[in-house]
């Protein structure tokens, strides 16, 4: 099909996408002083009567996490239980529907040569793989209105990073998320070195298997345990074969990651008769450590950490070592980190949208798991598990997809753009370490990580004020990029707020699209000053008052919002203002520099009434 055929918009080829893969709930407050406060029951009633979508690999119906809850199905719901050929997949008052589209990977050839079993996952929406029932388990799992439809969408961030401009599902009309720690890791130390010079660096860990403790092992690089005729490239990754069981009988064999599964690594050792295996990052992956179920005593441990424990091998004939069972620690300070994985800004589409929007926890995520998959995904392993941990941006989205879903059943006429305003602006940038939130190297974060912060969910039911954007504002902002960005021969198509598409005309003033009404402010390319505007709606009580401060400064840019103050006299009541950001020194803000501003409500009444709305600033003085 060509794009110059008459009645022909556009073509987009078909691209086959990825998946981007209890104490969360915790960390996020959705239960304070047991189950009495706290967002999940005293504000948002469990969510009941919201519907939560997942479009991901499927869902194991024979969960626990999926059991009937005894409410009824919402009524305005229209959906199906489309089951394909598996006749055992049941649908219930929990799981409510269900369906999969298989067309464009029929039609892409990329099952060629997979056996027939294969074939048949193609036409269910049973989960084969696990990470769909794990991401909506995560969002809608047990225990647990008449909207204008609005959809809410929440997308994972990819976990692409930390390289720069790596976010993806940008739009602004989607909720981007960001994954972070949170205060749970699960620890495996490892101790090398003599009785009285030993040194004792730390892993993460999820094996079931431990040491025999009292005693100290015989460590070996597996670099020099290679088999007869195999590079010592090979067995410095353990790959299958690549081992010499007569170097690596009962030792503890350091392997490198990369290439192959790191659980795999394990298995290589296990099988040519090592005891324990820790496994080091290169370089390239640096402080980004897994907590793996590994089938052998285990430590995964950093590039940074690795390089003593390689300097350790060097220096001995007989290197000694021991690695702790792996446990789970609570508390853990500081958190949240950010995911050295989790995909970062700035928006490499359109950068005057900051992305992400916001980051939740998305490492070490326990959630339910479909029985068809072993725990590592890999096939020479045969545990089977109904639960199990995991780590990714697909881990964090649906944390956010389900306080989305408590906000719409507190608030079912909210707009999705009220409802991710009110996550976003009540986020919050500190740790519970009292500092700000850093990154796994341990340098400060910035919000090309962390968009607009950390979600906070008690707060998010209840925003004081929300930045609403319309149809119309989206098509304002998409009319705005077009003669610039998007160069289509054609006028670009919109959909206004009747649903119906329009066109942006050929000479009109469409504004910029820093301006579109978004409840963060990004703005590329500063060159003198520039004015960008915004409008918020009171959804408090009224009347109330907010007054308005640079809550941090911008290097070498100068923020000044106006009006100072806002007075609002009844619900659902919007009042405009505009953001003027002044170049004082243009070489300070020629990468980007950071800030805020952050509405806060006056209320000498009510000093508990005190609703801060926040939006965090980036801007940089060059372009391109
Ligand atoms: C599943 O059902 C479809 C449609 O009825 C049929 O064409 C297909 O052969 C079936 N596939 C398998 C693997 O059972
Ligand atoms: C070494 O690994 C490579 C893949 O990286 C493989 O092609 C080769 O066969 C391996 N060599 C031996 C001797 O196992
Ligand atoms: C660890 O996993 C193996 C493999 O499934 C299993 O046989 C063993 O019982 C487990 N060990 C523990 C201590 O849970
Ligand atoms: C982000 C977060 O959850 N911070 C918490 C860390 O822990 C302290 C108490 O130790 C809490 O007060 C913070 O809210």
């Amino acid at each position: 099909m060509k794009r110059e055929l008459p009645g022909v918009l556009a073509v987009i080829p078909d691209v086959l996408h990825k998946v981007h893969t209890t104490r969360s709930w915790d960390f996020l407050e959705l239960e304070r002083n047991g189950a009495a406060t706290g967002a999940w029951k005293d504000a948002a009633k469990y969510g009941v009567d919201a519907i939560i979508g997942n479009v991901d690999t499927g869902v194991w119906p024979e969960s626990a996490s999926f059991k009937d809850d005894g409410y009824s199905v919402p009524s305005r719901w229209r959906g199906k239980c489309i089951t394909g050929n598996d006749t055992t997949f049941k649908c219930n008052n929990k799981l409510i529907g269900t369906g999969f589209f298989n067309l464009g990977f029929l039609a892409s050839g990329l099952l060629q040569g997979k056996p027939p079993s294969q074939a048949a996952e193609l036409y269910t929406p049973r989960d084969y793989i696990g990470h769909g029932t794990h991401t909506l388990s995560t969002a809608g799992g047990g225990f647990v209105p008449d909207a204008s439809k609005g959809v809410t969408v929440v997308c994972s961030a990819s976990n692409s990073g930390p390289q720069p401009g790596s976010v993806t599902n940008v739009a602004p009309w989607i909720l981007t998320v960001g994954a972070s720690t949170m205060d749970r890791d699960f620890p495996a130390y490892v101790t090398f070195g003599g009785v009285t010079s030993s040194m004792t660096i730390k892993g993460q860990s999820l094996s079931n298997s431990t040491l025999p403790q009292g005693q100290r092992y015989a460590m070996i690089n597996a670099k020099n345990a290679n088999a007869a005729n195999v590079p010592s490239e090979n067995s410095t990754l353990c790959f299958p074969g690549s081992l010499d069981s007569d170097k690596v009988r009962g030792k503890i064999v350091v392997c490198t990651r990369g290439v192959n599964a790191r659980v795999e690594k394990g298995l290589v050792v296990k099988q040519a008769g090592g005891v324990g295996m820790v496994l080091c990052n290169g370089a390239g992956n640096g402080e980004d450590v897994i907590a793996d179920p590994h089938l052998i005593a285990a430590a995964h441990v950093s590039y940074s950490q690795c390089i003593n424990l390689f300097n350790y091998l060097g220096s001995t004939d007989n290197p000694v070592g021991y690695i702790t069972a792996s446990d789970a620690r609570l508390g853990v300070k500081p958190a949240p980190v950010m995911a050295a994985f989790s995909s970062r800004g700035p928006n490499p589409i359109t950068p005057q949208i900051l992305k992400p929007d916001i980051t939740a926890p998305g490492v070490s995520v326990i959630a339910a798991y479909s029985e068809a998959v072993s725990p590592t995904e890999l096939s020479f392993d045969d545990r089977r598990v109904p639960y199990n941990i995991m780590s990714g941006t697909s881990m964090s989205c649906p944390h956010v997809s389900g306080i989305v879903g408590l906000i719409k059943t507190k608030y079912p006429d909210w707009t999705p753009a009220m409802i991710k305003s009110a996550i976003m602006t009540t986020a919050i940038t500190g740790d519970n370490d009292s500092g700000k939130i850093r990154d796994e190297t341990g340098a400060a974060a910035t919000p090309f990580a962390y968009g607009s912060g950390h979600v906070r969910s008690v707060q998010a039911l209840d925003p004081g004020l929300v930045y609403d954007t319309t149809s119309a504002d989206y098509a304002d902002f998409l009319c705005a990029l077009r003669p610039t960005q998007n160069p289509l021969p054609l006028p670009l198509p919109v959909f206004g707020d009747d649903g119906k598409p329009r066109a942006c005309s050929q000479g009109a003033q469409y504004g910029r699209p820093e301006d579109l009404n978004y409840p963060s402010i990004a703005v590329p390319c500063l060159s003198g000053s520039a004015t960008v505007r915004r409008r918020v709606k009171n959804v408090g009580a009224a009347p109330c008052r907010y007054a308005v401060s640079v809550t941090e400064a911008l290097a070498g840019v100068k923020v000044t919002v106006y009006p100072p103050e806002l007075s609002f006299e009844s619900y659902g009541e919007e009042r405009e203002f505009t953001v003027r950001l002044e170049v004082q020194d243009a070489a300070a803000a020629a990468n980007y520099v950071f800030g805020s501003i952050e509405w806060s409500e006056e209320s000498e009444s009510d000093p508990d009434r005190k609703h801060r709305v926040r939006s965090p600033i980036v801007a940089k003085t060059t372009c391109g």
